[in-house]
Parts: C-alpha cells; sequence; structure tokens
C-alpha cells in the first residue's frame, strides 16, 4: 500500500481542477457567513456560481494577514460560535494577533492531511513519533498529535525543549521517528554528543519531519549524516491550519501541496500578477475544506516556485521546491538584496563550519555593514590561529561571491550563539534607521 488515500493523491489534472471550482463555489458561500467576506463579496457583486473554470479564481480579491488582524477577532468567522472547537492564534507581539477558528469536522479534516502527509514520507502506523513541538497555540504540537493518531503511530507528545528528556524518551520508548524544528535538532545532536551518545548507535531513529522554518538543502544533509536518518520537509502555515498543507514524498524531491484542500497560486509579490510557471514568487493559497473560516486567495508571504514535471511516486498534487524564505525576510544591504537562506547556503557547504549562526546589521560609521557570527566546529576551534584565519577569509570570499557584499565574519565557539525557545532568529537588524 502506497497511498493513503490513493484515489485521492492520483487524481488526474482535470480532475483535481474539477474538484477545485465545485469546492470554491460552495466555500466563497460559506465565507459570505462572515462579516468580512459577506460584506467585500457582496460589494463587488461576487457570488457562489461564479468561478466556471479554476483561472477564475484570479477574480477573487487577495486576503492579508493584515486583513486578519484588522477584524480580530470574530470578523473572518464564517459559522455559528457553537460550532467552533478550537482557536489557534499567533503570539501577536506587534499589533493584534491573529486568529484561525475550527469546527470538530475542520479538525478531522485537518488530522486527516496531516496523517496523509507522514503516510507520504513513509510514516507508518508501527512508528513510535515523538512530536518534539510546543503544544497550545502553535499548531505544530496539536496538528501533528492528531494526525499522528489518525495514522495510527504511537504518538509521544514530548513538547519542545529539555534535550536530556527527549533522549530519554527516545530510548526508552524505542522511537523511530521525530518531527522537531531543524535549528533545534542541530542542538540535539551537540547533546547527545555531550552525553557520551552516538543517535546513529544508540536509537532506533529513521524519519524526521522538519519544518515550520527555512532551512536549506544543506543543513537537511547534515541533519541526515548526524543522526543517520531520513530527513523530510514539512510545510505548513496556522492561516492555512497548519502542518500537513505540503509534504516531501520519499523521493524528497519538492513538497506535495495537497490541492484537494487548497488551491495554490504563485504571484509576483509586487504586481500580484500570477508568475510564469515554474519562477519564484509569493505562494498564495485558498481554503477549500474549512467551514470555520475559509481563507480566500491568502497571501502567504512565503516564497516559491512550482517544480516541473511528474513525481514518480504518482501523485499527481504539484511540487513546490523549498521554500526560499519570507518576502519580509529579504534584506537589503549596500544595494542587494539578500536572503538569510543565501548565506546559510553558503555556510553549511564548508565542513568547518558548525550548525548555528547569526547575521546582524548594523550602522558602523555611515555605512550598513553586515556581520556574521559562524559557529565553528569544536575539533576545528582549538585549532591553530593560522588555519582559523585562512577559514575567516574563505567564509568571507565565499558569502561575498552569493550576495555580493563583502561581510565582516567573526567565528564563535559552538553553543555560544543566542538560542530562541522557538523558530531560530537569523537576523538582527540594529542599524540607524532615518
Ligand atoms: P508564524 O507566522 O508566527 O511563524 P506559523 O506557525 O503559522 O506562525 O508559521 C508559518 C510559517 O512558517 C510559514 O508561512 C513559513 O514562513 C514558515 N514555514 C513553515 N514550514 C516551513 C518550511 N518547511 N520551510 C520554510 N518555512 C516554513
Ligand atoms: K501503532
Ligand atoms: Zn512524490
Amino acid at each position: 500500500m502506497n497511498y493513503w488515500e490513493k484515489e485521492i493523491e492520483t487524481l488526474p489534472r482535470g480532475e483535481i481542477n474539477k474538484v477545485q471550482v465545485e469546492k470554491l463555489n460552495h466555500i466563497i458561500g460559506v465565507a459570505m457567513q462572515s462579516e468580512y467576506y459577506g460584506n467585500l463579496y457582496k460589494s463587488k457583486g461576487i457570488k457562489p456560481g461564479d468561478i466556471k473554470n479554476i483561472e477564475d479564481v484570479t477574480k477573487l480579491p487577495f486576503t492579508t494577514k493584515q486583513n486578519l488582524r484588522d477584524n480580530f477577532p470574530w470578523g473572518f468567522l464564517a459559522c455559528n460560535k457553537k460550532e467552533v472547537v478550537r482557536l489557534h492564534s499567533s503570539s501577536g507581539t506587534t499589533g493584534n494577533p491573529t486568529v484561525i477558528f475550527h469546527t470538530a469536522a475542520d479538525l478531522d479534516n485537518w488530522a486527516n492531511l496531516v496523517a496523509r502527509s507522514l503516510f507520504t514520507a513513509g510514516v507508518r502506523d508501527t512508528d513510535v513519533f515523538q512530536n518534539v513541538s510546543g503544544y497550545g497555540l502553535f499548531t505544530g504540537g496539536l496538528g501533528f498529535q492528531y494526525g499522528i493518531e489518525k495514522l495510527g503511530a504511537l504518538s509521544i507528545p514530548a513538547g519542545a525543549g529539555n534535550s536530556i528528556r527527549q533522549i530519554k524518551l527516545m530510548q526508552d520508548y524505542g522511537t523511530t521517528a521525530i518531527h522537531a524544528i531543524p535549528s533545534y535538532l542541530a542542538r540535539l545532536y551537540d547533546v547527545f554528543l555531550e552525553e557520551g551518545l552516538d543517535p546513529r548507535r544508540d536509537t532506533k531513529l529513521h524519519t524526521f519531519v522538519i519544518g515550520a522554518e527555512p532551512h536549506s538543502e544543506e543543513h537537511r544533509r547534515r541533519i541526515e549524516e548526524m543522526f543517520g536518518v531520513k530527513a523530510y520537509n514539512s510545510f505548513g502555515l496556522s492561516e492555512m491550519n497548519g502542518p500537513g498543507v505540503a509534504f516531501e514524498c520519499t523521493y524528497q524531491d519538492g513538497l506535495h501541496i495537497w490541492e484537494d484542500a487548497y488551491i495554490v497560486e504563485i504571484v509576483d509579490p509586487v504586481t500580484l500578477e500570477p508568475v510564469p510557471d515554474g519562477e519564484v514568487g509569493e505562494l498564495v493559497m485558498t481554503s477549500l475544506n474549512r467551514q470555520a473560516m475559509p481563507l480566500i486567495r491568502y497571501r502567504t508571504r512565503d516564497l516559491t516556485r512550482f517544480l516541473p514535471g511528474d513525481c514518480p511516486c504518482g501523485r499527481t498534487h504539484r511540487r513546490l521546491d523549498r521554500i526560499s524564505g519570507r518576502s519580509d525576510d529579504m534584506f537589503i544591504v549596500k544595494g542587494c538584496n539578500i536572503f538569510p537562506m543565501q548565506i546559510e547556503g553558503v555556510l553549511m557547504k564548508i565542513p568547518e563550519v558548525g550548525n548555528d549562526y547569526l547575521i546582524t546589521l548594523d550602522t558602523v560609521g555611515d555605512n550598513d555593514e553586515l556581520i556574521v557570527e559562524v559557529e565553528v566546529k569544536r575539533e576545528w576551534f582549538s585549532g591553530d590561529l593560522y588555519k582559523l584565519d585562512k577559514l575567516t577569509k574563505d567564509i568571507i570570499r565565499k558569502i561575498r561571491d552569493e550576495v555580493l557584499v563583502k561581510p565582516f565574519v567573526k567565528l564563535v565557539e559552538p553553543g555560544s550563539l543566542p538560542q530562541s525557545e522557538g523558530k531560530a532568529v537569523r537576523v538582527i537588524d540594529k542599524r540607524v534607521k532615518i
């Protein structure tokens, strides 16, 4: 058995589009029960049935994070409050938070998508799955929890942090699969070493599911090497439920995005026109199943592209390239547009470089400077000064070749960079704003 839901996962393109058109017409009607879409669509004369073919989706207005904030908390609710059984919310440290509501049926659909995603990455009901993710308002906790249970694997709701305890759980219960953010796994590996353990020898791990934050192909390969596992890329966002939106299959060549549940567009972030197929742009998504709070043409701000061609796994749902960053991640130094992942890609290819780094943008004199602190592997840090100096110069040259700005590079001891509780903070901007 290769598929969780064979018929849906291998639906021919024409059929997928037909399902999408039907569901979109329906979901427009559902969305119009909310104050936000009700007012907006009435004012524009949009109604269910307007969508004749899939291209018609482009006639609908976009929805942005700002719209969600402005209408917090109930403005997008499309059903009776009595029907809502859960909410997930972003922290909202700046401005209003955002909130997503779910009915019982929404949660069931979501759990099924996560189960399908995990199955696609080769996880089975015989696995012992440790979810190393914050539970609570963050969707990575409960989102995976119910998906693992639906799949039928033995779930260990370990939560985030406390690496010694995580390792103990792995050993006590023979954990075979883990979900965690990639920046954490690199740190977890160090704890294994400090404890005198080798994850290849002392655990039964074979599968990682990594996501929730951008990471480079090189970072993935490092994690696979360190632990002796296969690491699959998992993409999702709270606005589209959370995990289970797009997932790598065992071919590890792009993430299948579930097109029976979402309409997927990639647009130029400036003109908002569709980009030519295969070009990078902003991912725009429409939720087709959610009843409590459908979102139509939601601008994710995530940058990616469709991969061309068919996947050998037989799934017909299109594949996204790994997310190269968010449109708001990009920073400009000395006139050059730079994404943190470009720098990560360079660093992770250098064998002496450790797993952590921090980019700081600062004003020095009259200039903006790019400062990159780079962790060096322990066996190298105690090396001679001549070698370290050579390494610094090598890093400077390689980063400059990639981003066209010459950085200041500072080598630091492993474990010495500040560590965040959740997703890694890769860039700090201290520049004087004029
Ligand atoms: P927040 O917006 O507060 O980070 P979410 O948990 O909803 O909360 O985060 C979703 C975002 O995380 C996505 O829009 C994307 O930017 C990022 N993300 C999630 N999975 C991946 C992944 N596999 N690769 C890169 N970025 C990812
Ligand atoms: K089981
Ligand atoms: Zn595939």
